[in-house]
């Protein structure tokens, strides 16, 4: 590979080919392409810091083969309805009084009803009223849905195509590759900003993962926000045994993800409790800049709080601002004796 990291940045069409290129370089070489690329957009030492509330839990009909929410798995989780929209915007309040900047609320279903709709919208205006940036995923959207949303204020829907087109079948048979593809195009058609992208560990090859990777950048426009999970193996479901991801090339990866979508948030997303702290700062230095914070994620466990302010007060690394997206919005960096003393924000 002799093309330069920034042309490769300006590509908006890859083929799989180009892109396993590049993740097969030395993995120095690597990770030095996508730290250019990631400083030409994004200031290095800054990472976002996302919420999650599960606002419908367990009974989903779908089959994910990964997910502890699906009915037709083992996982023992039972169902529980939909949360009251009080208690959505004050755990939101909690969340924002403690430094985090986008709220997202997730619903283990295939689709809202129409009859739910004025209850998320209604969640939508409130932590948006709180100054958050707004998430939802609620599974597959039609374009009335996705209008309500936009009207409501949302700025992120988060759909993620998950795998392969590949290898998708291998994981989830109750919905399509091209739905999901369908959902984004209506997510984006909305003026709602798209979150999208996948879990590893889901016994795909490497070719997988770069052709998930090749999906998303190849979209009309890139997703603003790429979650790239590391599989949280719950016990009863069908990926309960599935092997453990080569550390190394999760980094890569990442670092793929970054030099393929230059400009958009790359989040560091499940799995982080079982990864050590070297490993999520080789994600960092590869371009990642956006974790969950907070203990649990929908269902599942997430580093607690005070681990994870060590570990950006260890690098010198602050929260982005509500809709800081490039580095000119940043406020400026504390010299590194500042940095020292700098405050760490208390999360709860
Ligand atoms: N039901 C909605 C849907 O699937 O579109 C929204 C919630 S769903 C839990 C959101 C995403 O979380 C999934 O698409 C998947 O990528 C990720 N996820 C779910 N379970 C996971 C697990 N055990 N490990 C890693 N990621 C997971
Ligand atoms: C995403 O890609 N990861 C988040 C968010 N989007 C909604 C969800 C992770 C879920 C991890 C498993 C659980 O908590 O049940
Ligand atoms: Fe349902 Fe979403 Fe879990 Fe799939 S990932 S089973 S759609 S909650």
């Amino acid at each position: 590979m002799s093309r330069p990291a920034a042309a490769a940045a300006d590509r908006t069409h890859w083929t799989g080919a180009e892109a396993r290129a590049i993740l097969d370089l030395p993995f120095m070489e690597l990770l030095f392409r996508a730290q250019t690329v990631h400083r030409q957009h994004f200031d290095p030492n800054r990472v976002q810091l996302s919420r999650l509330l599960s606002i419908k839990t367990g009974g989903c009909p779908e089959d994910c083969g990964y997910c502890s929410q699906s009915a037709r798995h083992g996982s023992g989780l039972s169902a529980s309805k939909l949360v009251e929209v009080e208690r959505v915007i004050a755990e939101a309040r909690r969340a924002r009084d403690a430094g985090a900047t986008r709220y997202c609320m997730g619903a283990a279903w295939r689709s809202p009803k129409d009859r739910d709709m004025d209850q998320v919208v209604a969640m939508v205006e409130g932590v948006k009223a709180l100054g958050m940036e707004t998430c939802m995923t609620l599974g597959m959207l039609d374009a009335g849905q996705a209008r309500r949303l936009r009207d409501a204020g949302l700025d992120y829907y988060n759909h993620n195509i998950d795998t392969s087109e590949r290898h998708y079948p291998n994981v989830i048979t109750t919905r399509s590759f091209a739905d999901r593809l369908d959902t984004l195009a209506v997510v984006r058609d909305s003026g709602i900003k798209v979150c999208s992208g996948g879990i590893l560990g889901l016994g795909e090859g490497q070719q997988d993962r770069v052709d998930m990777l090749v999906t998303l950048a190849n979209l009309p426009e890139p997703p603003d926000s790429v979650p790239i999970n590391m599989l949280i193996a719950i016990p009863g479901t069908p990926m309960q045994d599935a092997e453990a991801v080569d550390p190394i090339d999760f980094v890569r990866t990442i670092a793929l993800a970054r030099i393929m979508m230059p400009q958009s948030h790359v989040r560091l997303s499940a799995g982080r409790t079982g990864m050590s702290d070297e490993m999520q700062a080789l994600c960092f230095f590869a371009g990642a800049n956006s974790i969950f914070v907070g203990d649990t994620l929908l269902t599942a466990g997430n580093p607690d709080e005070d681990r994870d302010m060590r570990l950006l007060s260890r690098l010198g690394m602050s929260p982005m601002v509500a809709h800081e997206h490039a580095p000119q919005d940043a406020a400026p960096l504390p010299s590194a004796p500042d940095r020292a003393a700098m405050p760490v924000p208390i999360l709860r």
